[in-house]
């Protein structure tokens, strides 16, 4: 069976219940939130068996975290609990109506958290090593990178360690509050050790200085392939021999953009894992990212790998 593994931060998810300011909020919900395990659930409901590996806190959002992964199907058993460190929490407050343009914002309280303490160590945990050895996919993004100095070079050393027939795809996944201070060169250093990379077209003149594609592959030249997202318009693969490939993103009403990203992988990478072309993937990616787009929340109900087949299987031809 086909296997992924994800890694990197996941925090509890605060949001609140009322569409108003924070300040304003008596009620918060509370669910979870991570890019990386956003894409080990999208790849779970593809039909992978997926695991998410990270480490929580020994605290009741550790726990949430932990049951709600789980019970979507995600593999844990990689999932360190550190007993001095709290599990990483973030808030998301929706744009407000009077300010339909405004975009969600978001507020940190990550800095020192478990994960953050994650380093080479992780490596040597016999369960994450079996995990990583026997993946046909480990999937990474940049904002474990940007967590600390350890994380930094966690991500380095799976990125660099013989493939041995796995892949490892790198969202560059760009968070300016992560980056603020620090050396973001390290983003082209990373993503150049990765087979697959996935970058937003806004995301790569912040992390790479420019948004043209030929300039972001001559900065890029080792991934097997680049794939280039620009949001609402298409996503285009750029592959290491020169093919290019371009799908038009679907056409939906987003109620919020947040984890569209991490469902666009899922969808895209597993259509990779399944031996897909170029083009089927980046479909199959814009169908997983469209479901979350049209959702509050961080993901939508993706469709299994069954029905998106079924749904893209005839439109392959004419979906240009
Ligand atoms: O892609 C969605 C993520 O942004 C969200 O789940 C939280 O991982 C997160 C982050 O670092 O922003």
């Amino acid at each position: 069976m086909l296997s992924a593994v994800c890694v990197g931060e996941t925090m509890a998810m605060l949001t609140p219940v009322k569409p108003v300011p924070l300040h304003q909020a008596t009620e918060l919900h509370c669910g979870i939130g991570g890019a990386e395990s956003n894409v080990a659930m999208g790849l779970a409901a593809m039909g992978l068996d997926s695991h998410w590996v990270g480490r929580v806190g020994r605290d009741g959002f550790g726990t949430r975290i932990l049951e709600e992964l789980s019970s979507h199907g995600v593999g844990i058993s990689g999932v360190e609990v550190d007993p001095g460190r709290p599990t990483g929490l973030y808030v998301k407050v929706p744009a407000q109506e009077a300010d339909p343009d405004g975009g969600s914002s978001v507020l940190y309280y990550r800095q020192g958290s478990a994960a953050s303490a994650m380093n080479l160590g992780t490596l040597a945990n016999p369960a994450v090593e079996r995990l990583l050895a026997e993946a046909s996919i480990i999937h990474l993004s940049g904002i474990t990178a940007a967590l600390s100095a350890e994380c930094l070079e966690l991500t380095e050393a799976i990125l660099a360690a013989p493939r041995h027939g796995r892949l490892i795809s790198f969202d560059v996944n760009w968070r300016a509050a992560l980056w603020a201070g620090q050396d973001r060169s390290a983003l082209r250093r990373l993503a150049n050790l990765a087979d697959i990379v996935l970058v937003g077209k806004d995301e790569a003149e912040h992390a790479f200085g420019t948004t043209d594609e030929t300039e972001l592959r001559l900065l890029m030249p080792d991934p097997a392939v680049v794939v280039i997202k620009n949001e609402a318009i298409s996503a285009i693969a750029l592959e290491r021999d020169g093919t290019r490939s371009e799908v038009s993103a679907l056409s939906v009403d987003v109620l919020e953009p947040v984890g569209a990203g991490d469902s666009f992988a899922a969808g895209y990478l597993s259509g990779v894992l399944f031996g897909l072309e170029q083009k089927a993937s980046l479909r199959r990616g814009h169908v997983a990212a469209a479901c979350t787009l049209t959702v509050h929340g961080d993901r939508g109900p993706l469709p299994g790998s069954a029905l998106l087949s079924a749904i893209l299987g005839s439109t392959d031809a004419e979906w240009a």
